[in-house]
């Protein structure tokens, strides 16, 4: 790979900060770009809260809290119990560091800053490393519909620890949203593109629903790449096997492939799920096998290297 490193990923939060840590540790000292879902954006006490963002910022910056997969390791949460007393509702566990990054990006976005550039400030002066961009700066809200009705994302998810049956779920204001320029040149100039282990409906479905990313996928000349985020039928967090099979998919790593299948080369897959490398290479997606649950630094590193060989051959 050149100097710039033009790795590009597309990523949702938890599962694709992992292998970002890796990718970015084999990489070094070349930069890669991660272009993020802000489809689960939520404002909350004023504040505009970009959770995927934030876990992939403070994974690559060495903040985050490893064991949660999410805010930053070792916060506090005072000011969470303080709007507590004050009668608000506190479901959404925002620490008081990860508050201050909410205050940081409401500001810029309040003084006229794009979610963009607010990111690219945050990432930078936390040390991130990496490029990492917001899918669009324009608002696109998972709206997820359950038997309680329709609701935003972060409410299934983590008011109700989505335990709520899932009917379907829909990308407010997709239809008029637009990737950004950045995001566009990113896809455009890559020598190789990883689609991280995220949900493939909440994660990863709304950054190919932005006009035009799906195409620039299919037509990019940089191989494409999936780390399957389902290993032995269930996602190794979050409802992402749940959703599959409610949208008549099946939970598994064929299931994961026919829904990349317009632009995908290669699908790395669990060694669990070693059975299905017949069914993903009927699809004429490339099947390869690797350990893929990412528990320990060492396993971030070994996973990414697989990724980069099968990308660019020998590191
Ligand atoms: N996830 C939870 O399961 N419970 C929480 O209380 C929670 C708080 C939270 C605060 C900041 C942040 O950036 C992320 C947070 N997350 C929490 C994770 C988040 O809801 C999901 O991981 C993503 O939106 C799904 O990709």
């Amino acid at each position: 790979m050149g100097d710039a490193a033009l790795l590009t990923a597309l990523a949702g939060g938890v599962g694709a900060s992992k292998l970002l840590v890796g990718l970015k540790h084999v990489l070094s000292p070349r930069v890669g770009t991660a272009i993020v879902n802000t489809a689960d954006d939520e404002e909350f006490y004023g504040l505009h809260v970009s959770p995927d963002l934030d876990s992939v910022v403070y994974s690559l910056s060495g903040l985050a809290d490893d064991v949660r997969g999410w805010g930053v390791g070792g916060d506090s949460f005072n000011a969470l119990e303080m709007l507590g007393r004050l009668g608000c509702e506190t479901w959404f566990k925002l620490g008081d560091r990860d508050l201050a990054v909410h205050v940081y990006r409401t500001m810029r976005l309040r003084q006229g800053a794009t979610l963009t550039q607010a990111t690219m400030e945050i990432a930078g002066r936390l040390g991130a490393g990496w490029q990492v961009l917001p899918m669009t700066d324009d608002r696109v809200r998972t709206m997820v519909s359950t038997e309680k009705g329709l609701m935003p994302f972060q409410e299934y998810f983590v008011k109700h620890s989505h335990g709520l049956r899932f009917h379907g779920v829909k990308f407010e204001g997709v239809e008029k949203a637009n990737p950004t320029k950045a995001v566009i040149e990113a896809l455009e100039k890559a020598e190789a593109i990883v689609i991280c282990p995220s949900n493939p409906v909440v994660s990863i479905g709304p950054i190919l629903a932005l006009e035009g990313v799906k195409q620039k996928l299919s037509t990019a000349e940089a191989k494409v790449l999936a780390v399957s985020p389902i290993v032995g039928g269930r996602a190794l967090r979050g409802p992402a096997a749940d959703m599959m099979t409610g949208l008549g998919l099946d939970p598994s790593p064929a299931g994961v492939a026919s829904l990349y299948r317009d632009f995908l080369d290669v699908l790395v897959l669990d060694s669990v799920d070693s059975a299905y490398v017949d069914e993903v290479r009927a699809l004429g997606v490339k099947p390869v096998v690797a350990d893929t649950v990412m528990n320990s630094f060492e396993d971030k590193v070994r996973l990414a290297k697989t990724v980069v060989r099968e990308l660019v051959g020998d590191i």
